[in-house]
């Protein structure tokens, strides 16, 4: 990761983001460049943000969020933090993490039936801590677990039994990453002795809703309705497009070899151009569904949106189908090792590094972001 020469562009309007001269466009301040993975060319920023404040704001709508969890540890609440393993990486929220240190907080990783069978378990675990460690994230524990396998359910029911009945238990986490279906997997095996009603509320300073279940008459969960990461193309495209990029069994990772000038479409909604470098196999992690086709760099650009027109790749996004809305990610790959690339909210690509230059064609918006290698490749 720390030799990948990497070209930054603004997700709002595609300028490769410089802080050299702030005349220029891409401009962003320095530090802004070193703090955030996320940045906004001053322009950009500008037109999305109202008001003088010079801080970036993340790509997330928190601040909500953050009343929530404030009222959570000042009630010495444990805290469930419900991530997609499928897309943890993109939907971490900084402000948030800083909020959550010096509370108990259990990690729960959840969709694991949908990651391959082959994944070691193990390694899986220490890739997760080791991502969140790297970003701050003080965790009690992580535990992997899926709301299709009746086991899976263990870590929470041990988690509620030696929580000491009284401790409230907030589950917090992006939207879609899984929180209601723990608790109603939970609720489905588990008898509520209380004919309490399962009630719903905006906490003092939110519009958000939590809704509070009753485990006793002294101990409630509480699940609160995610926030969304707004470079996610699950924040930037049609419900009838996200139907069709969301995996809903294992995924079945494809592979192509690809050298200098070979592109290849991922579905109607990104693109691999590889401008130089020698021929490799790489990988690709999406929903089952998602359509892919290779052709020549020098056909791309025509292919590719001549095909999203036809509806020849699948999915595509009504929002997504001229060359406009895209915008170009460049990366020149290390000479040695293995790259992750996310996608975020669609899926991640990996490819053995050999020196290559690779452009990534994505939806305007849309946050691309190398990861360490999250599986491993012999
Ligand atoms: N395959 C699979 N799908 C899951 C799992 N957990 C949640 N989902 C699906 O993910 C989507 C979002 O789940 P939901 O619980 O509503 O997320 P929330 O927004 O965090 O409450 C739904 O379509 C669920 O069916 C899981 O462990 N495995
Ligand atoms: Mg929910």
């Amino acid at each position: 990761m720390s030799n990948l020469k990497m070209i930054r562009r603004c997700p709002g309007c595609g300028l490769i983001l410089q802080s050299i001269d702030d005349q220029l466009p891409g401009f962003v301040p320095p530090k802004h460049v070193e703090r955030h993975e996320v940045v906004l060319c001053q322009r950009c920023f500008k037109l999305q943000h109202y008001g003088e404040d010079i801080a970036p704001k993340e790509s997330f709508n928190v601040d909500e969020f953050v009343t929530i969890l404030r009222k959570a540890k000042h009630q010495n609440a444990i805290i469930i933090w419900v991530l997609d393993l499928l897309h943890f990486e993109t939907t971490l929220s900084k402000t948030l993490i800083q909020e959550l240190s010096g509370s108990e907080t259990y990690v729960f990783a959840t969709k694991r039936d949908l990651l391959p069978k082959s994944i070691n378990q193990e390694k899986l675990k220490q890739y997760l801590s080791r991502f969140l460690r790297d970003h701050q994230f003080v965790f009690s524990d992580i535990l992997i677990v899926s709301t299709k396998a009746k086991e899976s359910l263990l870590p929470l029911q041990t988690l509620i039994e030696q929580s000491g009945g009284k401790r409230p238990i907030y589950l917090f986490g992006a939207t879609s990453s899984g929180k209601s279906s723990l608790v109603n997997a939970y609720l489905k095996q588990y008898t509520n002795g209380t004919y309490r009603m399962i009630t719903t509320s905006a906490f003092p300073g939110t519009t958000l809703r939590v809704i509070e279940i009753p485990l006793t008459h002294e101990q409630s969960i509480y699940d609160t309705p995610g926030y969304i990461a707004d470079h996610s193309l699950l924040a930037l495209v049609e419900k009838e497009t996200i139907k069709g990029m969301t995996a809903k069994v294992e995924i079945k990772p494809k592979h192509y070899r690809l050298g200098a000038k070979d592109s290849l479409s991922i579905g109607g909604l990104a693109r691999l151009d590889v401008l130089n470098g020698p021929k490799v196999m790489t990988s690709y992690y999406f929903a089952n569904q998602v359509v892919f086709h290779k052709q020549t760099l020098a056909k791309a650009d025509s292919s590719f949106f001549h095909m999203v027109e036809k509806k020849a790749l699948f999915p595509t996004s009504k929002k997504f189908g001229k060359p406009e809305s895209f915008v170009p990610f460049e990366l020149t790959l290390p000479s040695s090792g293995r790259q992750d690339i996310a996608l975020a909210g669609y899926g991640w690509i990996s490819l053995p590094c050999a020196d290559q230059t690779i452009r990534l064609m994505v939806p305007k918006g849309m946050l691309v972001l190398p990861i360490p290698s999250k599986l491993s490749h012999e």
